[in-house]
C-alpha cells in the first residue's frame, strides 16, 4: 500500500502548485474536479484506491485539503493566486513562525514575507512552528508574531485549520522567541 504520506505530498503538489506536467482545471477559489484529481493520484499510484485518496483527505492532521461533493482544493500553501474566500478574524495576542536559524535576521529586519506562496503560514502553537522550522534547520529559530497588535492596525489573519494565513507581517510585529 502506498503511504497515506506520500498521497498527501503528491495531492499538495497538484493542488498547490498546478504542475504544467500534471494539467488540471481550477476555479478562481482553486477547486478542481474531483475525478480528474482523483485520476492523477491513480496515474502516479496505480494501485490506489478513491477511498485510499478520500481517506488522507479526512484523517489530514492540519486539514490540508477541502473535499466537496465533486470538487477538492487545498487550504493553503498554494504558488498561484486563489481566492480561499476567508474572513479576516481576530488572532490570539501571539503566533508563531518556524524557520531557519540563518533566515531570522532577515525576517526581523524586512518583515515575514510569503516568498513562493500566496500567504505566510503562522502557528498557534510553538511546538506545530517547531516543526515546520525543523524542516530546514535541526534547531530552529522561532519568530514571535504580536498577532492582536498587528491586527488592531489593519493586517488580516485568516484562520485555516490549525493555522494562521496573512498576507505579510511588518518587522515592527516580530521578535526572536527566546526559551
Ligand atoms: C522564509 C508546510 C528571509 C520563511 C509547513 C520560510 C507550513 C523569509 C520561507 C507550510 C522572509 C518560505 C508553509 C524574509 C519569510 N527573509 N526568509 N524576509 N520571510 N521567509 O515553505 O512557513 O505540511 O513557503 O521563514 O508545515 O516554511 O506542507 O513556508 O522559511 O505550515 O502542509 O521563507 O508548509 O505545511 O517557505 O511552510 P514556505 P513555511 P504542509
Amino acid at each position: 500500500m502506498v503511504p497515506p504520506e506520500r498521497i498527501s505530498r503528491f495531492l499538495s503538489y497538484l493542488l498547490r502548485h498546478r504542475p504544467k506536467d500534471r494539467p488540471l482545471s481550477f476555479d478562481p477559489w482553486g477547486f478542481a474536479g474531483w475525478e480528474e484529481v482523483a485520476a492523477r493520484v491513480r496515474e502516479r499510484f496505480p494501485e490506489t484506491t478513491e477511498e485510499q485518496i478520500r481517506a488522507v483527505i479526512q484523517d489530514s492532521d492540519k486539514q490540508r485539503f477541502e473535499l466537496r461533493k465533486d470538487q477538492v482544493r487545498a487550504t493553503y500553501g498554494h504558488s498561484f493566486p486563489v481566492d480561499l474566500g476567508r474572513q479576516n478574524v481576530e488572532p490570539p495576542a501571539e503566533l508563531y513562525h518556524g524557520t531557519a536559524r540563518d533566515l531570522a535576521q532577515s525576517i526581523l529586519r524586512e518583515g515575514l514575507r510569503p516568498r513562493g506562496r500566496q500567504h505566510v503560514h503562522l502557528s498557534t502553537i510553538l511546538d506545530d512552528a517547531m516543526a515546520v522550522g525543523r524542516r530546514r534547520d535541526p534547531f530552529p529559530a522561532i519568530i514571535v508574531v504580536a498577532a492582536k497588535a498587528a491586527h488592531d492596525r489593519g493586517v488580516r489573519f485568516y484562520s485555516s485549520g490549525p493555522l494562521f494565513l496573512v498576507e505579510s507581517v511588518s518587522a515592527e510585529f516580530l521578535s526572536l522567541y527566546r526559551c
